[in-house]
């Protein structure tokens, strides 16, 4: 059941504008920061209740108000909507002593995947994300707050990769000598990303293909999930992360690394997917692509490797080592897209320029 108790998560509901009186919950545990149930309710899902992980997301208001936002720019015949269902005294989450709760509506007959090795899966993850990015691209980015302020910033990542390694235990830092190494290295193959002149867009920032909700019935894409980290960043931050986690078929917590690949088919239907909305990204943005599919997994893989150092304070783990294979797995993709990087290039400006 998880950390809480069917009783008590049912007296959270009761703070939301909900029919019916008793829900059973099912706990959700694919993601690494907030807590995630199903409520079922006589006739099956019903909601997604979350308690909203406070340490990572400081500012509530902030967040809430960003999906607010987003949500209202997100409405489209092509894009199904999610519904933020508000307490009885119509706020948009409920705080208690347990902390920070939010409901949301579940869309019927719909799945994730964690992992594909299906084009047409590829080709609407593609479609959902640049049909995302073009109905937020008027927004006024003014309305979106920081919540996360550089949460995607190299620069931000190595220097907390730096005090990691300051202040790492001895054997740790043994263990991990290797990879230690090909960050280093890496940081400064990337750092020409900095330089780039690009526009500032509304993005996801976590576009991870299990935050797409697909239709079970025809594996058709509806919309995107998971809009916590929805802030200001740049189009390659979306690109190279639905890349990491689409054309490669293996976990991102892989272990046996010959799994781990660059999949050239899912590479190609997931930028026919981007493409079939037609043209909305400039030539300096098409050029960062190819990189940001290095990045991505790059800045995860190193975000993991911090926190092993630091003893695990900030991915929930399900085991001692699981930040330190996340990392080993998520840089052997790193070395595989950036074998890619010329591949990368021409499939674009081939499909979306
Ligand atoms: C975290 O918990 P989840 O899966 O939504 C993380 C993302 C990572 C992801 C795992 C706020 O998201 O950046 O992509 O784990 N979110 C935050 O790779 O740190
Ligand atoms: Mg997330």
């Amino acid at each position: 059941m998880g950390k809480f108790t069917n009783d008590y998560l049912n007296t959270i509901l009761e703070c939301f504008s909900v029919h019916g009186k008793t829900f059973q919950f099912s706990p959700i545990n694919n993601g690494f920061i907030n807590d995630t149930y199903l409520v079922l309710g006589d006739d099956g899902p019903k909601y997604i209740l979350q308690r909203i992980n406070h340490d990572v997301f400081k500012d509530i208001d902030g967040l809430m108000s960003n999906i607010h936002f987003a949500l209202q720019g997100l409405q489209s015949d092509d894009y199904r909507s999610i519904e933020l269902i508000p307490t009885l005294s119509g706020t948009q989450y409920h705080n208690n002593v347990q902390g920070y709760w939010r409901l949301m509506s579940f869309i019927n007959d719909s799945t994730t995947y964690n992992t594909t090795t299906n084009q047409k899966i590829a080709f609407e993850a593609g479609r959902i994300i640049g049909r995302f990015h073009q109905l937020l691209q008027n927004a006024d980015s003014t309305d979106y707050v920081d919540t996360i302020p550089d949460f995607h910033s190299l620069r931000l990542r190595k220097k907390q990769f730096k005090t990691a390694l300051s202040t790492a235990d001895e054997p740790k830092m043994k263990i991990a000598e290797k990879t230690i190494e090909f960050a280093e290295r890496i940081l400064v193959k990337l750092e020409v990303l900095d330089n780039a002149e690009l526009s500032i867009r509304i993005c996801h920032n976590d576009t991870k293909l299990n935050n797409i909700l697909f239709s079970k019935e025809l594996d058709e894409a509806l919309c995107l999930i998971d809009l916590d980290t929805l802030m200001k960043g740049y189009f390659y931050y979306d690109f190279g992360d639905s890349v990491r986690t689409i054309v490669n078929t293996a976990p991102e917590d892989e272990r046996e690394l010959h799994k781990i690949t660059f999949e050239k088919d899912l590479f190609n239907a997931f930028v026919d997917g981007l493409a079939s909305n037609g043209p909305f990204l400039s030539k300096e943005e098409l050029n960062t692509l190819p990189l940001g599919a290095v990045f991505m997994p790059f800045i995860h893989g190193l975000r993991a490797l911090t926190d092993y150092l630091n003893n695990n304070i900030y991915y929930k783990v399900a085991y001692e080592n699981q930040n330190l294979d996340r990392c080993l797995s998520l840089f052997d993709f790193t070395q595989k897209a950036l074998d890619q990087v010329e591949y990368m290039q021409k499939v674009i400006d081939k499909k979306l320029a």
